[in-house]
């Protein structure tokens, strides 16, 4: 890892002071420095053997129901433990300094809303939700049962997480809602995602084809970091605080 060397341009403070409209895509590195592992970093235990983009598909809960549901059991485990970091609440402040702000995770830890964040647009889920394989609804108890996966009350389907798994597609409405933030915004940051998931990753390139301000805040480089207007290499714990207090408190630069 490159060491973490950023300073915050004084033309991005002013441009966040005046942005009318700010568009946040963040993915599993933002969550990083909570403790939750991202989603490339090698798996512990158990399921070091495993490769998340195998496990976190339906063939696989088809395949074997019972050892992606104990996966996911396993990471709800990581998450529950798992608090919202200083980048976390960074964000949630921005929320309330800026006329607009429009939060889009690739992230499935609901660490943003524990943070304060409202109307977090969720493109690949919440791994805290539950929902039915068959009616595909939220089913938020179920009778205690030694049968795993569980079953839905309702319908008897197996129940799965409420994720979106490789080969599914993404909620349409949050997608599109997406897209239109990152086209219309004056400010659009990139946080803790390697660019490498679709069609989540593709949501920079419509700000930056669109002419708005683009920011990427990463340790690494990305596919998408030399389009990006301004890089921030560092972890965004550190960062957003800094980019905060530059624009709102002057003195405490
Ligand atoms: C779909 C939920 C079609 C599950 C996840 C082109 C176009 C469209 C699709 C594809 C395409 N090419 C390939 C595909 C297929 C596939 C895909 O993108 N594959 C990749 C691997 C090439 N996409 C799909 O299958 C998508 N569906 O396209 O379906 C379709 C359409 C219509 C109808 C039917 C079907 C579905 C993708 C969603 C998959 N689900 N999560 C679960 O979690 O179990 S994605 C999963 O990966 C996580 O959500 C996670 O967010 C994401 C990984 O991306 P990142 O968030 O970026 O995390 P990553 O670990 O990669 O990177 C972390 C970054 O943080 C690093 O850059 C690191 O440097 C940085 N970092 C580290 N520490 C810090 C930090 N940054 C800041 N601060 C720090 N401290």
């Amino acid at each position: 890892m490159n060491p973490n060397t950023f300073s915050i341009p004084d033309e991005l403070v002013a441009a966040l002071r005046q942005a009318q409209h700010v568009a946040v895509l963040s993915g599993a590195g933002i969550s990083a420095e909570s403790g939750v592992p991202t989603f490339r970093e090698a798996q512990t235990g158990l399921w070091a053997q495993y490769d998340p983009e195998e496990l976190a598909t339906p063939q696989a809960f088809r395949r074997n129901p019972r050892l992606v549901w104990e996966w996911y059991e396993w990471r709800r485990g990581l998450v529950a433990k798992a608090e919202p970091n200083p980048g976390h609440r960074a964000l949630a402040e921005l929320a309330r300094r800026v006329p607009r702000f429009t939060l889009i995770t690739q992230n499935v830890d609901g660490l943003h809303q524990q943070a304060g964040s409202e109307n977090v647009i969720e493109l690949h889920g919440n791994i805290m939700r539950t929902k039915c394989l068959d009616d595909g609804r939220i089913v938020t108890n179920w009778p205690e049962t030694d049968e795993i996966p569980p079953r839905c009350p309702r319908c008897g389907g197996l129940l799965r997480p409420d994720v979106v798994w490789f080969g599914e597609g993404l909620p349409y409405s949050a997608l599109t809602t997406a897209v239109a933030a990152a086209q219309s915004c004056d400010i659009f940051f990139a946080i803790g995602t390697s660019a490498l998931v679709h069609p989540a990753a593709s949501i920079p390139a419509y700000a930056i084809r669109n002419g708005r301000i683009t920011v990427e805040i990463n340790p690494n480089h990305t596919p998408i970091s030399r389009q990006m207007n301004y890089v921030l290499n560092g972890p965004s714990g550190e960062i957003l605080p800094a980019l905060l207090a530059a624009a709102w408190n002057p003195q405490s630069k």
